[in-house]
């Protein structure tokens, strides 16, 4: 299976569990090391809603039980420009929805992360941008293709905290940023839906966030990416790919479109 799978080498674990962004602990990368674990995830329940016949709330082992698990080893591109190679252990994304029965007004999915101030202590913070809970969608025929991928684990674990647990969605061709952690509500909707960064400063994350060498944020190059783990003494930059490398399994789904106006 090439198409999910890489020959890079992984970042070590302890980078992808010590370098993360999840703003609802703080925005430093050690905050969600350090904190996520004041998280709740036992008991955890997924709310599905909006146009589809099988609306409901789930309980995330009803979601996970009867499903196999597979490991896809992808690229994760930050719009920050660093990046990293994790295996993760979940569903593609299109088996989970197909459960829900979406109906043909369905031509976005949108999905939420828990809002819980008591337990994320980055929700309490004053100086905080984001508008909680955190938000993030995806075009249906997006969510459908089959490199989106619900992830469950990495490294052959459940997903520590810090990384979104108990489920989180992956979207490598995306910037990281809408690989929305801990989630708990899906809704099918035909509008397209409001997404946290897109809210916070449209004019530097669009809705669809195509990984793009050709379009800079406005305040940086994307040209480049520096491949975790580095170091003051070894910071190991590479060059970033259009679709961040998954061109031939994406770029059919953005004919047409001008992809420097939707970045
Ligand atoms: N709920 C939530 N999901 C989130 C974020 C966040 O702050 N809150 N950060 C995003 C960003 S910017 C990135 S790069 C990835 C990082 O995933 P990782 O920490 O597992 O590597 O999570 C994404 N998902
Ligand atoms: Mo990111």
């Amino acid at each position: 299976m090439p198409d999910f799978s890489t020959d890079e080498e992984k970042t070590p674990f302890r980078d992808v569990t010590h370098y993360n962004n999840f703003y609802e602990f703080g925005t430093g990368k050690e905050d969600p090391s350090r904190y996520a674990g004041e998280m709740v995830v036992d008991p955890w329940s997924v709310t599905v809603e909006g146009e589809c016949d099988r609306p409901g709330t789930y309980s995330i082992d009803d979601l996970v039980k009867p499903l196999d698990y597979e490991e896809r080893i992808y690229r994760l591109r930050c719009v920050e420009a660093w990046s990293m190679v994790i295996p993760w252990i979940g569903i593609p994304l299109a088996d989970l929805i197909k459960r829900f029965e979406p109906n043909s007004r369905a031509k976005y999915v949108y999905f939420e992360t828990l809002q819980d101030p008591e337990h994320m202590r980055g929700q309490r913070s004053v100086f905080s941008t984001i508008d909680w809970p955190y938000r993030e969608g995806l075009r249906m025929d997006e969510a459908m293709n089959e490199l989106s991928f619900m992830a469950f684990g990495l490294y052959g674990k459940a997903l520590p905290k810090q990384n979104g647990a108990p489920m989180r969605l992956v979207v490598p061709w995306k910037y990281g940023f809408k690989s929305i952690k801990s989630i708990v509500r899906i809704r099918f909707q035909e509008t397209q839906p409001e997404t946290s960064w897109n809210m916070i400063a449209p004019q530097e994350y669009g809705f669809y966030s195509n990984v793009n060498p050709e379009v800079d944020h406005p305040r940086w190059s994307q040209k480049r990416e520096r491949r975790l783990p580095s170091s003051l003494l070894s910071t190991n930059w590479i060059d970033t790919r259009k679709f961040n490398g998954y061109g031939e399994q994406v770029a059919h789904l953005y004919k047409g479109m001008d992809l420097k106006k939707y970045y």
